[in-house]
């Protein structure tokens, strides 16, 4: 059937974008996100450099993207502003640099700010999808993220409509997108894989401008092997989970997991699938990755609900090798939905996300290093921690050969604070802080999660501290760590009477 909507190449579709205006584009991880459309642009930005004259749009996403997305209009520098996470190289330079602005944002919230205006006109939305239907729904791809509201909320669409996501991805998806207040009423959903919405999304057709025709795979990067580090983390989690539930504290039907995204995630979720004391366990989360296909193929994953297929394309062309099946075990949801604290609560869901680090207290530091420099941004974390039955954060306790260490007195950005986090995880071992006061906590931190190497020194830190306070807190010396490290580029061996 010919489309009626004017066929257009990538080129043809970005020579239509103005400098200065905003795009929504769709993309939660690489999986789904547009490609041919933004790498054309780039181009262009590039064009009108080189002539003189200023391009750059405003970028709003589902989360990180891939190389044709983030990566082109980066390196073309043709982004004025980003939002929410991000993960490029090149990107995370412009946004340190103060060249993009960037604001963080939890991704559940985002549709909705986008809906009331809160972040300036929307001009374009530029989405990827399996098949535009005659009534002028559109069949969605391997992710879902913010897509349904840029459709709604933009001036203009340009669709890219990719073959290599076959059509028959029709049913995967559930879209629901809430009533703003005060119409708003619950969101529906009981268990992880109640189905509230549309398999399809609706637009209005007199938006779309354009169709463009392409054939690219997601630009989804495989992962690193598992180290002893992570595979210990992952045992680490999997055993104080399996704990848990002897002690009754997890139902023995378990609770659905959420995990964040990166080889920390995926040894713990691997871990948790080799756990012949876990039952088979339902997944209510955002990024679906590897380790997870294994586990739905033997049925130690019972269900998951997501937003993105972040599959490597072996995993993907397994899924595709068996749609009957993965659909009746997989759905992708809006970002709204998957990652919606009124859910994230109802059900009861168990998260675990990493760390870059993380203090005595159990404040938690996702998104800076030193406190300054951006890294990829809070992503989902916020939305499934706060939330949680139980919120766990991992990660190894030291980083960049051991120069610096992951726990730290006080962290030097907080994304989740003491009273958000349940449980920190290194490869040395768990600190459960539920029920301690913060002294207790440090304690047990000390004594459970810090690496060796600075163990004595972090003693001495809490000796040095006024005890009578109730946090483990010093105005002088709290960054003293942090500070040694950009003085001599090592943690270790510090001397606390010099920052005193
Ligand atoms: O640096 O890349 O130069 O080697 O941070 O760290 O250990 O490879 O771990 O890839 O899982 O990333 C927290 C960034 C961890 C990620 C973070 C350096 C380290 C390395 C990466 P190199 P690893 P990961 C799901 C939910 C926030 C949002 C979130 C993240 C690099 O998991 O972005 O959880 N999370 N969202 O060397 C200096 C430290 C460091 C440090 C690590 N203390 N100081 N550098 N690094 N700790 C995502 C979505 O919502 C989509």
């Amino acid at each position: 059937m010919a489309l009626p909507f004017p066929i257009l190449t990538a080129e043809e579709a970005a020579e239509m974008i103005q400098n200065g205006d905003n795009i929504g584009f769709s993309g939660f991880t690489a999986a789904g996100a547009a490609k041919v459309v933004p790498f054309a642009l780039a181009q262009k930005a590039k064009r009108e450099h080189s002539a003189g004259r200023p391009f750059k749009v405003g970028v709003l996403t589902g989360a990180s993207t891939g190389k044709s997305l983030d990566g082109a209009l980066a390196e073309a520098n043709a982004i004025s502003f980003r939002t929410p996470y991000m993960g490029n190289p090149t990107l995370r330079k412009l946004i340190n640099s103060g060249e993009v602005k960037y604001f963080d944002m939890h991704l559940s919230a985002l549709p909705q700010a986008v809906r009331y205006g809160a972040l300036g006109k929307l001009n374009w939305a530029v989405v990827e999808v399996c098949d535009i239907l005659s009534g002028g729904g559109v069949v969605l791809t391997t992710s879902i993220g913010a897509s349904p509201t840029y459709l709604h909320c933009a001036d203009k669409i340009i669709l890219e409509l990719n073959s290599a996501h076959p059509a028959a991805l029709l049913g995967l998806h559930d879209i629901f997108e809430p009533k703003d207040p005060p119409a708003r009423q619950e969101i529906p959903i009981y268990s992880a894989s109640q189905r509230v919405g549309s398999p399809i999304c609706l637009l209005d057709p007199k938006k779309i401008v354009a169709v463009v025709l392409n054939n690219q795979v997601d630009e989804t990067g495989g992962f690193d092997p598992a180290t002893p580090e992570t595979d210990q983390i992952g045992q680490n989690v999997a055993d104080f989970l399996a704990a848990e539930m002897k002690a009754g504290r997890i139902p023995s039907s378990f609770l659905p997991l959420q995990s964040g995204v990166g080889n920390i995630a995926n040894a713990v979720l691997g871990a948790i699938g080799r756990s012949t004391d876990i039952p088979a366990f339902e997944m209510y989360t955002e990024v679906l990755q590897d380790s997870v296909i294994p586990l739905l193929e033997n049925g130690r994953c019972s269900f998951a609900s997501t937003t993105s297929l972040t599959l490597s394309q072996e995993a993907m062309q397994k899924v595709i090798g068996n749609l009957d099946f993965y659909k009746k075990h997989i759905l992708l949801r809006p970002q709204e939905i998957s990652n919606n604290p009124e859910i994230v609560r109802r059900l009861g869901i168990i998260s675990m996300n990493t760390a870059i680090e993380f203090d005595l207290s159990g404040n938690v530091n996702s998104t800076h290093v030193l406190g300054k420099t951006m890294m990829n941004g809070i992503g989902g974390s916020g939305d499934f921690t706060r939330a949680a039955y139980l919120s766990i954060f991992s990660c190894p306790s030291t980083a960049k050969g051991g120069k610096i260490s992951a726990v730290v007195p006080f962290v030097s950005h907080l994304d989740h604070s003491e009273h958000s986090v349940s449980v920190v995880v290194t490869e040395q071992g768990v600190a459960d802080l539920r029920g301690k006061d913060p002294l207790q906590r440090a304690e047990l931190i000390i004594q459970n999660c810090v690496h060796p190497d600075y163990k004595e020194q972090m003693r001495e830190y809490l000796k040095q501290i006024n005890k009578t306070n109730h946090e483990p807190f010093s105005l002088s010396t709290s960054y003293g760590m942090h500070r040694q490290f950009e003085k001599t580029g090592d943690m270790r061996g510090i001397n606390w009477a010099d920052y005193r």
